[in-house]
């Protein structure tokens, strides 16, 4: 299988990962791996994304567009945990670390036709596609104006039929094949849409993964695999995960292109699924892009990260943030100032405060309504 390569680009995203490398997996997962590297029987097959320079070729108020989401995101993220550790929310999962992937995947999409798949990391990605701060802050604090489970709860499991966000479960990778059912539909009725699931490089490792890939590349059909690797399937690390350094390389046993990219980078991130989603419309089929990353809190507010990694590793990432990252290229480019910045932030942080006041005055669900979807009819 031929390598796509590009090794200026390359190097200076190993330069990148390897400037925050303290604590290697294995083989060293904490940087981007070479492409073009023997590994044994045949040559590892993904092509690693460029990173992104400049405005990446989009209008100033789409830069913009990504930005507010980023603070959106990060704002409800960081509220969400401040509602758990007072004891108002009984269980949070965060998204901080992958909100440049998520922003960037989404804004590559048509928010008004595509459809996605997230799991519950997918806070960015679901906000950048339409989920209002209200609608978030319902979720987290369980009330019956939830529109993803009527406060049912567990938050993260983001879903909505208007904005076509397919309801995630808890059981790991099981959005993988429904996405190539969704993917399926999309080609049989020729409505041109392309679906985007998401999910972590633990995922990659459940026999879902497996059967998704196959069945999308025998059908061509239009989705994109956009695995967030994280490096930690909770406590798991990669290497302990699988035994490659790229869930990428796996795309070329389908049949199908796989694609690092920079997950830190928006703008990369925005390319690689922009190409990938012009691969679906087109009629190629699949592409599955992994977005290397990193998760700044632990699994879950139920975890507690210092048993398995240390504080020095996730410093070092934290020098990646990709939010700061984000904002400061935007500041290069001359789209953002300290006032604007601060502008942002506080009309941002007004907005959530709002969200937050409008869930907690919002009613819990009726007790009595404990069985609602859950029986046929109802
Ligand atoms: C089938 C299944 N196995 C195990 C679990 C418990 N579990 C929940 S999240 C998770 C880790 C998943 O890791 P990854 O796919 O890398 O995603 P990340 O949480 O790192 O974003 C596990 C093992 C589950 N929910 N479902
Ligand atoms: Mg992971």
């Amino acid at each position: 299988m031929a390598t796509e390569t590009n090794q200026a680009p390359t190097a200076t995203i190993q330069q990148a990962f390897q400037a925050g490398a303290t604590s290697p997996n294995g083989a060293g997962s904490m940087h981007l791996p070479l492409d073009h590297v023997d590994v044994g029987a045949g040559t590892i097959t993904a092509t690693v994304a460029p990173p992104s320079t400049s405005d990446g070729g989009l209008p100033h108020e789409t830069l913009r567009g990504m930005y507010d989401a980023l603070l959106r995101a990060r704002a409800l993220d960081e509220r969400g945990w401040q509602l758990n550790r007072a004891g108002q929310a009984p269980f949070v999962v965060s998204g901080q670390g992958h909100e440049a992937a998520q922003v960037g995947a989404a804004f590559a999409l048509d928010r008004d036709t595509d459809i996605i798949l997230p799991y519950y990391r997918d806070l960015a990605l679901c906000v950048a596609w339409g989920v209002s701060a209200t609608d978030v802050m319902m979720s987290v604090l369980a009330r019956a104006a939830d529109p993803a489970s009527g406060g049912r709860q567990m938050p993260g499991h983001y879903g909505s039929a208007r904005l076509r966000i397919i309801s995630g479960s808890s059981v790991v990778a099981t959005q993988l094949p429904q996405a190539t059912g969704t993917a399926y539909a999309a080609k049989l009725r020729g409505t041109g849409q392309v679906s985007l699931v998401c999910f972590g490089e633990g995922a990659s490792s459940e026999g879902d993964f497996h059967e998704a890939c196959n069945f999308a590349a025998i059908h061509r059909l239009p989705v994109i695999f956009f695995c967030e690797n994280n490096r930690y399937a909770i406590s798991v690390p990669q290497h302990l995960q699988m035994a490659i350094d790229n869930v990428a390389d796996r795309a070329a046993s389908y049949g199908f292109p796989g694609v690092v990219v920079d997950g830190t980078d928006l703008l990369a991130v925005y390319a690689a699924v922009a190409a990938a989603a012009e691969r679906a419309r087109g009629g190629d089929g699949p592409t599955l892009i992994e977005a290397k990353l990193y998760r700044f809190h632990p699994h879950s507010s139920d975890d507690d990260d210092r048993g398995y990694r240390s504080r020095d590793e996730v410093e070092a990432w934290r020098a990646r943030d990709p939010v700061t990252l984000f904002e400061t290229r935007l500041r290069e480019l001359g789209l953002l100032n300290d006032e604007q910045i601060a502008e942002a932030r506080a009309r941002i942080a007004a907005e959530v405060n709002a969200a937050t006041d409008a869930a907690e005055q919002a009613p819990s669900p009726d007790p009595l309504s404990f069985d609602r979807h859950v029986y046929a009819g109802e």
